[in-house]
């Protein structure tokens, strides 16, 4: 199955990620997975790193001649700002500085709990890592999984739903694809209206010392249904969906489908009729599921698998902690009071997080894919995909 690990600090050499259990056949283009990079990176919000910054994948391992290999793939990208801090963030010359020391943790980060946990004299031993740098790695990752699940015809987007209190005024985009770029708006929001107001709330923000969190939408298409599983607790599509999308830093509430306004109505009013006649989703071009719905509450997910509709998918995002107004805390040293440490920081990293969050899923049906049709051989897999359409669907 398709899994992966990161390494990397925010301001160490770089960041690596290796993808392992990943097929063998998968065209790669250098060219798409730096495109996604340089998504992530974009949107209005965002601090004076990304200044600095060109991230671009230099592969290692895995590829060969433009395709998989079926070995584990190994990715790098390099942080250009590393020689900014090379006396800092140095493996091995030089020592920790009594006066260069981090000793006020910021309240919202991991600094704290990390300086208890691992017995660290210094926050930057904790924040390095938790800093969500480390999401350039899942972005490479993500973008090899949008790759895989391309050749299934399978894609997942994204826009942003809200900045701070602006809420997007469209209600949906779910049906069909998306008919917007939602990359040609600086906070991938697909209403321009919104989208403008929610520029000046970050400027006002940031005027302000402070940062502003939001919400973005993740949308599956072409996913067909069988993904996941009802037997255990850890196979559930949900389940898993959530786990990877709340592992995503700053990402604290994630909803299914229509998940709040659907606890608050009865069940009559909310799930999904089915209907005889061919479904709307077209698999391969010939494909088509024997049923249909009229809507899709469930966000296409039910008993933690999906269903054939389209997998929606939001994420709520508090607001960045590195704030400019620092917020009370204790000294690590001895626990008297004092102020958090400023740091360079991002306004609001909504749209970047929602190009993760993008990723994230893409990874998830990446490996519910290989799950469910094998993990040697992209061919293999697209076989044992198209007898099982086979099996479920009706030629159209
Ligand atoms: C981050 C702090 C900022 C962000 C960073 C996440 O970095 P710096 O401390 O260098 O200004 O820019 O995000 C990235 C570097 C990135 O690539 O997304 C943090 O503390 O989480």
């Amino acid at each position: 199955m398709v899994r992966f690990l990161t390494s990397g600090e925010s301001h160490g050499k770089g960041l690596t990620v290796i993808v392992e259990g990943f097929p063998s056949g998968v065209s790669v283009s250098k060219e798409f997975v730096d495109g996604e990079l340089r998504r992530r990176m974009a949107g209005y919000g965002r601090g004076g790193r990304m200044r600095i910054e060109a991230d671009s994948a230099e592969f290692n391992s895995g590829v060969r001649f433009g395709k998989t290999l079926g070995s584990p793939i190994c990715i790098h990208i390099k942080n250009l700002d590393y020689k900014n801090w090379k006396k800092i963030m140095s493996p091995f010359r030089g020592r920790l500085e009594e006066d260069k020391r981090i000793l006020n943790p910021r309240p919202g980060h991991a600094d704290l709990s990390g300086v208890l946990k691992r017995g660290a004299e210094d926050v930057r031993d904790i924040l390095e890592r938790a800093s969500a740098r480390e999401t350039a790695a899942r972005v490479a990752a993500g973008a090899l999984a949008k790759l895989l699940i391309a050749a299934f015809d399978m894609s997942v987007k994204s826009y942003v739903t809200s900045i701070g209190h602006i809420r997007h005024q469209r209600k949906r985009f779910r049906s069909g694809l998306l008919t917007k770029d939602t990359d040609k708006d600086p906070l991938r929001m697909a209403d321009e209206k919104a989208s403008r107001m929610a520029r000046n709330h970050i400027s006002d923000a940031a005027k302000r010392g402070d940062s502003v969190g939001g919400s973005f939408e993740v949308l599956g298409f072409g996913v067909p249904p069988g993904l996941g599983d009802y037997t255990h607790w850890d196979k559930r599509l949900d389940g898993r969906l959530a786990r990877a999308l709340v592992s995503i830093p700053a990402i604290k509430g994630i909803e299914i489908g229509d998940a709040i306004d659907a606890s608050r109505k009865g069940g009559v009013k909310v799930h999904d009729r089915i209907f005889a006649g061919p479904g709307s989703q077209l698999y391969f071009e010939k494909y088509r599921l024997p049923f249909r719905r009229k809507t899709n509450a469930a966000g296409g997910i039910e008993g933690g698998m999906s269903n054939g509709e389209s997998l929606v998918v939001r994420c709520y995002m508090k607001p960045i902690p590195t704030l400019t107004v620092p917020l009370d805390t204790v000294s690590i040293h001895d626990y008297s009071q004092t102020e958090a440490v400023k740091e360079r920081s991002d306004v609001c990293a909504v749209p970047a997080a929602s190009v993760v969050g993008e990723s994230m899923v893409a990874l998830v049906l990446a490996e519910c894919l290989t799950e469910k049709f094998g993990g040697d051989s992209l061919g293999d897999m697209l076989e044992a995909y198209e007898s099982y359409l086979e099996r479920i669907c009706v030629k159209s």
